[in-house]
């Protein structure tokens, strides 16, 4: 029988690091291999076999893939909606070229599966806002979120001609304490609990009535798991399934964070990010997830707020 073993690129970044982890603890540590331009985090050193890799270097990806005799390879390095802005080519550049490495080592080397996240940002402001369903009017103004499309449609196109076993979530803003978010429009809703916690008061980027699709760490580990010990035939979607769990706006978040931290206040000043957060959906339909491969997210505003809050605050002390 063969070995399953996994590349994640991407490793030290704002899922990266959870989901190394959480991969080490099922194919056991040696079996997992976290790589990234960066240094490797904290959070990861001791726990397994760690790679510097640019992904943008398709031969040592190449010589990588082969030396360690990968079978499954998890693509999180990306520049993120809020980032790409400010860079659109160099953002385009790097989310295009990082998955059709990934993608034509994945055919050439007959690895086994091949993960890729995309985003709500694949939807535009003609998106229908709420409860967006998986198909329906899909033209993004981000170059992140065109990077995200383009990139859906590269990975049906492997599946359908190559046979690539490629899987893919849009996820929501991911909200976690163990990782620094890279970059975000979501972003705000993390920062919000440090600075509650820090300072008692927060400035937020976003206006208070601007509603997100968002999504607790912990379920984003879950789904994306989930997604990929599915059964190959449960996998209808192959361009990037629909995903969702809570949605709230900068208002709903701060007056939670309230119950817990009295004193705590929140104004705002939004920025350039409030257009990009204008043509976001504000909630998703997640049904074919549901349907397909069994979804169910565990976590509302009010568990997560807590648990947040609970973990944030031993981290500080
Ligand atoms: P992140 O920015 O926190 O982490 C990305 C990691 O990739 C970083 O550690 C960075 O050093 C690394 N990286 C960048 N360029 C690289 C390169 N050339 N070679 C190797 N490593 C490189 O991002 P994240 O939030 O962990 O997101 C991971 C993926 O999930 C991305 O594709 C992102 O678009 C997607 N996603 C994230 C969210 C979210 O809320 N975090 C939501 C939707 C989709
Ligand atoms: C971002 O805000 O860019 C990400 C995302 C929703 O894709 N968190």
């Amino acid at each position: 029988m063969k070995k399953d073993k996994i590349l994640v690129i991407g490793a030290c970044g704002q899922i990266g690091v959870e989901l190394t982890l959480a991969l080490r603890k099922m194919y056991g540590d040696a079996n997992v291999i976290a790589s990234d331009l960066r240094e490797e985090h904290e959070l990861l050193k001791g726990s397994g076999p760690y790679v510097s890799l640019d992904v943008m270097n398709k031969e040592m990806l190449h010589v990588l893939v082969i030396r360690h005799n990968i079978t499954q390879i998890y693509l999180l390095a990306a520049i993120l909606s809020a980032t790409g802005e400010k860079n659109p080519l160099l953002a385009w550049h790097i989310n295009m070229a990082s998955l059709l490495n990934v993608l034509d080592i994945a055919k050439e080397e007959g690895i086994d599966k091949v993960y890729w996240p995309s985003s709500i940002a694949v939807f535009g402001p003609d998106s229908p806002k709420d409860s967006t369903p998986q198909h329906t009017i899909i033209e993004p103004t981000t170059i992140y979120g065109i990077s995200k499309f383009a990139g859906e449609r590269w990975c049906e196109y492997y599946h359908h001609r190559y046979g690539v076993d490629v899987r893919s979530l849009r996820y929501p803003g991911l909200i976690s304490y163990k990782s620094a978010p890279g970059g975000g429009t979501t972003d705000y809703a993390i920062e919000i609990f440090h600075e509650a916690l820090e300072e008692k008061k927060y400035t937020c980027f976003l206006s208070e009535g601007t509603y997100l699709p968002m999504m607790y760490m912990p379920d984003a580990i879950r789904a994306t798991i989930e997604l990929m010990e599915a059964d190959k035939e449960k996998i209808k979607v192959r361009s990037s399934y629909n995903l969702g769990a809570m949605s709230f706006s900068p208002k709903e978040i701060a007056a939670e964070i309230k119950k817990h931290i009295p004193e705590f206040t929140i104004d705002y000043a939004p920025d350039y990010r409030q257009a990009i957060a204008d043509g976001w959906p504000q909630s998703i339909d997640d049904e074919k997830a549901r349907n397909d491969w069994g979804w169910k997210p565990e976590y509302c505003l009010e568990k997560m707020t807590t648990d947040m809050l609970k973990n944030l605050k031993e981290t500080v002390q």
